[in-house]
């Protein structure tokens, strides 16, 4: 796969020399280009940012350093023999990034990211560059963030971590193979390793027992129990054939109870545990 970033900032892409993505380019497995933006801006200030039409507060990213970084990286990739890019924009006002759409850009063969600063990019630029190629508009939470240099690093370590072989075996996909839409149908429990007791706190005892069958209704307990109380939005929207009578048992003592239609409902008198 190949990676292109172009940015004001290069570099605040330095961790992508490091741990997994940093891993995977030194393997070969991953081609990573980072590009300063403002060699591409014609002026001797190296100008990329203008007041905004219309009006307000801040600024707006030009067209014409964009437009050139942009047929540069795409004549240099095309030359260099990649091929079907695809734009990754980062953007508040984007289509939420999911794992669904970090399995989707793991399938593709060259990514290129445009990450932003001040009040975003003059829409003209992906409308133009949306003619010529996919063009995906992300956002990767419900929070501002500065410019978008943060949201390429968790897509790029999003994407990455599903290309065949970089994951080794014993630390491959578990659980976010097999719920296509959301990560899982529950979040996970806690995890515990050795020593067997640390600063007077020891191991849950079901997990010394060795009883593999107590052991999963263990886990899948804590799992309902951290899920109620991180992301109830989860258990509302769980398909209630995913669940059985212990799950229901378990949901019901943490103060939720079947609907009409079998989704579950918090009941309002349920103390949060
Ligand atoms: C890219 C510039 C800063 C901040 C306007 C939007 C009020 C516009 N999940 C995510 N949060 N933020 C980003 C992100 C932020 C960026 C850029 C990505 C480029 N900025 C910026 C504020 C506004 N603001 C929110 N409204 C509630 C108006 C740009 C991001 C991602 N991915």
């Amino acid at each position: 796969m190949r990676l292109d970033v172009l940015t004001i900032f290069p570099e605040y892409l330095e961790p992508l020399n490091v741990s997994l993505v940093g891993k995977a380019r030194a393997r070969g497995q991953l081609d990573v280009q980072v590009h300063d933006l403002r060699a591409w801006a014609r002026d001797r200030h190296h100008t990329v940012d203008d007041t905004p039409y219309g009006g307000g507060p801040g600024m707006v990213m030009k067209t014409e350093p964009w437009g050139e970084a942009l047929d540069t990286t795409l004549a240099d990739g095309y030359e260099n023999g990649a091929h079907d890019p695809v734009l990754v924009v980062p953007t508040p006002s984007g289509r939420p990034f999911t794992q669904e759409c970090a399995v989707a850009l793991s399938a593709r063969p060259w990514l290129i990211f445009t990450p932003a600063r001040y009040e975003g990019i003059d829409r003209r630029v992906m409308d133009e560059y949306a003619t010529r190629l996919p063009v995906h508009e992300v956002s990767i939470g419900d929070y501002v963030l500065a410019g978008g240099e943060a949201a390429v690093l968790v897509v790029t370590e999003a994407v990455v971590r599903l290309l065949p072989g970089v994951l080794g075996n014993a630390e491959s996909h578990r659980d976010d193979s097999f719920a296509p839409g959301a990560m899982a149908d529950l979040l996970e429990g806690p995890v515990y390793t050795k020593p067997p007791e640390w600063r007077g706190r020891e191991i849950p005892e079901v997990l010394l027992s060795g009883h593999h069958g107590r052991i999963a209704r263990w886990r899948r307990d804590e799992a309902l129990r951290r899920t109620s109380a991180h992301r109830p939005d989860l258990i509302e929207r769980c398909d209630p054939s995913a669940l059985d009578k212990k799950d229901r048992e378990t949901l019901s003592i943490l103060g939720w109870a079947p609907g009409p239609d079998g989704r579950f409902w918090r009941r309002p008198d349920a103390v949060e545990e």
